[in-house]
């Protein structure tokens, strides 16, 4: 598994910074945003080191479905209403222009009852 030791995500995944996780699987790693805008904010993590989605390819796809199946699963449990009067929000940010800081792919989860949800 490769990863950047000057990524900060990178040092979650390997222990190296401490995190407030809420699941770990051998590809897998989610712990709760350090700045939470939600009353749920947590992010879903490969461990491999994938700077964004511009970078993902035909070989990542069933990476990215794990993360796309467990992210529901995740969300309920860390207490997003259930659907359809609840739900929760995905959000990937890529790159500058789409407002990403950490170049570690992750996949932003929001949920918990309104008005967080401005836009
Ligand atoms: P983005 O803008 O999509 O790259 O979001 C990066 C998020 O990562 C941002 O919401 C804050 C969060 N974050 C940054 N550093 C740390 C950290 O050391 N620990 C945790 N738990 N979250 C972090």
């Amino acid at each position: 598994m490769s990863h950047d030791p000057n990524c900060i995500f990178c040092k979650i995944v390997l222990g190296q910074i401490p995190s407030r996780k809420l699941h770990e699987d051998d590809e897998l790693i989610a712990f709760h945003d350090i700045h939470p805008w939600a009353p749920v904010h947590f992010l879903l993590v490969p461990k491999l080191h994938i700077p964004s989605m511009a970078q993902v390819g035909p070989e990542h796809a069933a990476l990215l479905g794990r993360m796309m199946t467990l992210a529901p699963q995740l969300a309920f449990r860390e207490g997003c209403r259930p659907y359809p009067e609840g739900g929760f929000r995905m959000v990937v940010n890529t790159g500058a222009d789409g407002g990403q800081e950490v170049p570690h792919l992750h996949l932003h989860v929001f949920g918990g009852p309104r008005p967080w949800l401005k836009g």
